[in-house]
């Protein structure tokens, strides 16, 4: 600081002589003041070496180096993760028929083939049961003893107990719920349509709530207890 005032003093002496030579001559030499030239003194003797300094900034980035040359082969990796499932192929041809295969279990001896109409199938079951054994049986497999509820319905059970060289099968009839008032076994009630034999329904003992269809048939009421073959019905919208 103070080096510099010196040296700034310097500057002004020296500009103000060089007026003095150049302009003002006269006018300088009547002024009678002294003019003192200041001028740096000797360099002195170099200091004690200072304390080491902080380190400085980092230096601004290098240029990239040159390409070195190839490292060797590195290990092989570990297996990858499975890829997404692709999608689903187009259809194959159709395959040729498999080989026939050995003959099914034989059917219900019991069961002499079926008939049916436009709605209805009739089955005749050839085991010999009880009046409310056999509804069951039909009841179990979807349907009711039959209820021939008009002639062409009644004439095709007729015939097909007569092709099984039958006399008599249990039809679904009864009058089990009060004596005399005969019905449907699906419940609804007798029709105008009937098939009654001859003095029939008798309520022979005091003991026929059931009812059979004969060969011919006719109708006629027995006692639900004793055994015999019978036709069960199914609604081919229930099959
Ligand atoms: C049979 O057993 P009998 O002949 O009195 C029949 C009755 C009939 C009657 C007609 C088990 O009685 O249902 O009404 O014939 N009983 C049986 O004559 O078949
Ligand atoms: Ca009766
Ligand atoms: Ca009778």
């Amino acid at each position: 600081m103070k080096r510099d005032l010196v040296f700034l003093v310097t500057l002004i002496s020296l500009a103000f002589l060089s007026l003095l030579r150049s302009g003002y001559p006269q006018h300088i030499a009547e002024e009678s003041c002294s003019v003192q030239i200041l001028v740096p003194g000797l360099k002195g003797e170099a200091g004690e070496k200072g304390e080491k300094g902080a380190p400085g900034r980092p230096g601004r980035v290098g240029p990239p180096g040159e390409k070195g040359e190839m490292g060797d082969k590195g290990q092989k990796g570990s297996i990858g993760r499975h890829g997404k499932i692709g999608p689903i192929g187009s259809k194959g041809e159709k395959g040729d028929n498999g080989d026939i295969g050995p003959p099914g279990p034989n059917g219900d001896p019991a069961v002499a083939g079926v008939r049916e109409t436009d709605n209805k199938i009739y089955l005749l079951v050839k085991e010999e049961k009880r009046y409310k054994e056999a509804q069951l049986y039909c009841h179990g497999r979807g349907g009711t003893l039959s209820m021939p509820k008009d002639e062409t319905a009644n004439n095709l059970i007729a015939s097909y107990i007569n092709q099984a060289g039958l006399t008599r099968v249990f039809i679904g009839i009864n009058d089990l719920e009060k004596e005399g008032n005969f019905v449907y076994s699906d419940r609804s009630p007798m029709q105008t349509f009937n098939k009654w034999r001859s003095g029939e329904p008798n309520n022979a003992y005091d003991e026929e709530d059931c009812v059979e269809m004969v060969a011919s048939g006719g109708w006629n009421d027995v006692a639900c207890h004793i055994t015999m073959y019978f036709v069960c019905e199914f609604d081919k919208e229930n099959v």
